[in-house]
């Protein structure tokens, strides 16, 4: 996807603070945080958002929940616990059409959130 902004930061075009990053999946820091940790896990492949995925994406998602479990270990914040997250569409409060794994740490999480 040529006008992707998360398509442009995998291929690296734009810069990205990453934290991670293995064959299928690229994690960076959110530009603009919300939590002390607030990192973005994205698949490198596009797919626009959860209602697009396939069964055959299966593995994929899954990858997305493993690197934020790591990446937390990595933080620090495991034990301490932290929220992760995908919003959906405009009400989901999705912004960025690249689907991305909002994982989010290092202060108490309120509930419900806004
Ligand atoms: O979240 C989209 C998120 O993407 C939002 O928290 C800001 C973040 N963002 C936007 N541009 C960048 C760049 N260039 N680097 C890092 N993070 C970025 P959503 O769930 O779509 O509302």
């Amino acid at each position: 996807m040529d006008e992707c902004l998360f398509c442009k930061m995998v291929a690296g075009d734009i810069p990205a603070d990453v934290v991670y990053q293995d064959d299928d999946v690229l994690a960076f820091r959110d530009i603009n945080p919300q939590a002390p940790v607030h990192v973005l896990i994205i698949p490198k492949r596009h797919i626009s958002t959860l209602n697009d995925l396939t069964p055959d994406d299966a593995g994929l998602i899954g990858k997305l929940s493993l690197a934020a479990a790591k990446i937390a270990q990595q933080e620090g914040i495991a034990d301490a616990g932290y929220r992760t997250l995908i919003n959906t569409n405009r009400e989901g409060g999705q912004v960025v059409f690249h689907i991305h794994m909002h994982l989010m740490g290092g202060r108490r999480m309120g509930w419900p959130p806004g």
